[in-house]
């Protein structure tokens, strides 16, 4: 088994729902288990700002698959939610994006994969919540709350649970 990082975004629908069925999905199509879920964060649009708000969250995942073909899963969960990357733009709206930041210490560079994320520590959106389930972690030799001290995190804010 491996662990995996996972960041989730969203801009478009109810994110928050497609979260909970996409880690959901994610799980039974990885062979994984979940051990960690960090609450649901309102962000400030990057890269391209005139765009709405996301919602970000990351989790943790204990997987049995290899990376490439976690990331295969990925993005089969992404297309599941309306996620149509022939139609979209870099930094644009989207449903659903699934980003493996890190997998177990694993350093790769493929066309398809790069390991760890290489826009990982420029992201209050992603640390954030990973500094909330991983703050101890060391991805690429840095420890997530440490990376967390370095980045701008203005305008995110921690969502409530959902009401169920
Ligand atoms: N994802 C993007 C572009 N911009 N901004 C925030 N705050 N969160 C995201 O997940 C995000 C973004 C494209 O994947
Ligand atoms: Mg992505
Ligand atoms: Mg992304």
């Amino acid at each position: 088994m491996a662990s995996a990082l996972i960041a989730l975004g969203g801009n478009v629908g109810d994110v928050r729902t497609t979260f909970e069925r996409a880690i959901a999905e994610i799980c039974r199509r990885a062979q994984s288990t979940l051990a960690a879920r960090s609450a649901d964060y309102l962000t400030p649009p990057w890269g391209e700002t005139q765009q709405p708000p996301f919602i970000n969250a990351c989790i943790a995942i204990e997987t049995q698959l290899d990376p490439h073909a976690l990331l295969a899963a990925l993005h089969a969960v992404e297309r599941m939610f309306g996620r149509d990357r022939a139609h979209e733009s870099r930094w644009g709206p989207r449903t659903l994006d699934l980003d493996l930041i890190a997998y177990d210490d694993l350093a790769i560079d493929t066309p398809e994969l790069t390991l760890p994320h290489p826009r990982l520590f420029e992201r209050g959106f992603v640390l954030v919540p990973l500094a909330e389930i991983a703050p101890e972690r060391l991805i690429a030799g840095r420890r997530i709350k440490e990376a967390l001290a370095h980045v701008p995190c203005d305008g995110i804010e921690r969502l409530p649970p959902l009401e169920r």
